[in-house]
């Protein structure tokens, strides 16, 4: 059998020869850990534009939380968070994607200067999605998902869940290609915490590998989120999402070393220096 092409790069979008770095630029009032922070889009700007200087080498702006329990906002509603913050943010020069799960939102921001869609549902929430993208000819990351956040936690059941997660990657990637995606553009996103226990997240993070041999680019997101701290909890009270950065900076190193084309974080400058030691570390 031929081994699985192992691929780190997506064509259009940046390739120094390291893993990239994503910086997270949600305009929501109730992301888990940045909620309300950025939610003027003056201030979202100016936080891309902070990340940008810290060395992201991509954006992704966010108008929808998709933290567990949350619901979904209106149509209308995202456009006005998200449009005119990725207008700015490209027109200043960054390379911006859009995580949404809706095709017009993505139309729209691909219209007003985006380079890619990030849709965490991995087009099962909007039909039009695949073809939108195909179209438009951009990169697009497909993340393992099974559920909407409003009981996603109900669906984190799995028999193996390493194997679970790749088979149903590789359904969403066929119908992705079926869709006229090319394959090259498409990265995947095991989903980290998205119908998944801390335990799950681990033995994905763990089996990097496994996604890998799908043979896409693979983003992993692990910024801030509550796996960590659970692991760090003391006598039972989780580490808060604000003191999780040395852990979301390890994963970062340990996702870069593990062959990751990029790690997708809320604060960027320890991401930023660790991905570039990995990449001295690997040319020795
Ligand atoms: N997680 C969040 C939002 N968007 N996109 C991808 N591709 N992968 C993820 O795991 C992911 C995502 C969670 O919300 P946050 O923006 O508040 O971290």
């Amino acid at each position: 059998m031929e081994a699985p092409i192992d691929r780190r790069t997506v064509p259009g979008l940046p390739d120094p020869d390291r893993c990239l770095v994503m910086g997270v630029v949600n305009v929501t009032p109730d992301s888990f850990s940045d909620g309300g922070q950025w939610f003027d889009p003056g201030d979202a700007v100016r936080h891309g534009l902070e990340l940008l200087a810290e060395g992201a080498d991509l954006l992704d702006v966010g108008g929808e939380s998709t933290r567990p329990g949350a619901g979904r906002i209106p149509v209308r509603e995202e456009l006005r968070r998200v449009l005119p913050v990725v207008t700015e943010l490209s027109a200043a020069g960054a390379v911006v994607s859009v995580d949404t799960m809706r095709a017009a939102v993505a139309e729209q921001a691909l219209a007003a200067g985006a380079s890619m869609v990030n849709d965490v549902s991995g087009g099962r929430v909007d039909e039009a999605m695949f073809g939108l993208v195909a179209r438009a000819g951009t990169p697009f990351v497909l993340m393992h998902w099974r559920r909407q956040s409003v009981d996603m936690q109900t669906a984190a059941t799995y028999d193996d869940v390493v194997s679970e997660v790749v088979s149903e990657l590789s359904v969403q990637l066929a119908r992705a290609q079926q869709a006229g995606i090319q394959p090259e553009r498409i990265v995947v996103d095991p989903g980290l915490g998205f119908s998944k226990t801390a335990e799950h997240n681990w033995a994905l993070l763990a089996r990097l590998d496994a996604v890998r041999a799908l043979g896409h680019p693979v983003l992993v997101a692990a910024s801030r989120k509550r796996f960590l701290g659970e692991l760090l909890a003391v006598g039972g009270t989780l580490r808060p999402a604000s003191e999780r950065e040395e852990a979301t900076v390890a994963v970062s190193t340990l996702a870069a070393a593990g062959g990751a084309w990029a790690v997708r974080v809320h604060e960027v400058a320890g991401s930023a220096d660790a991905v570039r030691v990995e990449q001295r570390w690997r040319r020795g």
